[in-house]
């Protein structure tokens, strides 16, 4: 049987495929234990890059809905929102490392707010993101309505969320919902290349730099110099940042080891 997940290990970074393509990799519970396992792997120093990405024609639907069919009893949604989808938006923002979204195809439900909760977004042109909680009577969870409308504003967010149009990936570009929409064919060697490239950076400076962006959304701006202050502290404490300023000083390239 196929793995519902796909993982390749390459020099400093992972790639985590989902892979339930007949399904535009809905996530069942499966889905959903495999990715946190993979993802708590890559909490592993080896690892300065995640790079995640959909099987197929799809990059990710959201809920497996031939999972919800209903019995007499409704289900308890918030259940499942608190054993899979919080963690898993949990995970990917507390990873100290860049996790970087390349979105294939159909971003749905779930499946786009996972992608937003990636540091940087690529999105193959022919992608679409689309809200579709309200075509079934449910709510943006996995942090849409906390990213939404911190991306695009409030509305632009509501009326995505209320209307469940879907978002084309260059029009997402052009509204600041990711960082760039690019061609279908060179999707992945343009993602992989990105992450290649982050794997290569200094690692802690960009763990740093990561908690302070995440701390921003709830700090005063006072709270935010002080988170800065401290995240520098740290950084100026890493060989990565020696090497840093030494390497700028002997007009060389620098070599950064993650430290
Ligand atoms: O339940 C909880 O735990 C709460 C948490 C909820 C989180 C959520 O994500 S709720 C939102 C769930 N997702 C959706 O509502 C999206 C449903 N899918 C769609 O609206 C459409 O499939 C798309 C717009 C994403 C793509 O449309 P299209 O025309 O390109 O493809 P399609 O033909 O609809 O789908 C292709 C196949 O994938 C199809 O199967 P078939 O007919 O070839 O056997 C379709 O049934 C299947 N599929 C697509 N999305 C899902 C799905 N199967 C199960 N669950 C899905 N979410």
């Amino acid at each position: 049987m196929e793995p519902s997940l796909i993982v390749a290990y390459h020099e400093g970074w992972t790639e985590l495929t989902l892979n339930r393509p007949d399904r535009l990799n809905a996530f069942n519970e499966d889905l959903h234990r495999q990715l946190a396992a993979a993802l708590d792997r890559t909490a592993d120093d080896a690892c300065r890059a995640v790079l995640l990405t959909g099987a197929g024609r799809g990059f990710c639907a959201g809920q497996d809905l031939g999972d919800r069919v209903q019995s007499d009893a409704p289900p308890d949604l918030g259940a499942t929102i608190e054993a899979f989808y919080n963690p898993l938006v949990r995970r990917i923002r507390a990873l100290r490392k860049p996790v970087v979204c390349a979105v294939n195809g159909v971003a749905a439900g779930a499946g786009a707010n996972l992608a937003l909760a990636c540091d940087i977004v690529l999105a193959a042109r022919s992608a679409k993101f689309i809200q579709a909680f309200s075509k079934i009577g449910l709510v943006p969870d996995s942090g849409g309505t906390f990213f939404l409308p911190r991306l695009i504003g409030d509305a632009r967010a509501r009326a995505l969320a209320f209307l469940a149009e879907p978002l084309g990936a260059e029009k997402a570009e052009a509204w600041g919902l990711i960082w760039k929409a690019v061609d279908d064919a060179s999707l992945m060697d343009e993602a992989r290349a990105l992450t290649t490239h982050l794997a290569r950076q200094p690692t802690q400076g960009l763990a740093l730099t990561k908690a302070a962006l995440n701390a921003s959304a709830g700090n005063t701006l006072d709270a935010q110099l002080d988170f800065e202050r401290d995240a520098q502290r740290e950084a100026g404490r890493t060989p990565d940042y020696r090497e840093g300023v030494r390497a700028f000083m002997e007009k060389r390239q620098p070599t950064f080891t993650g430290r």
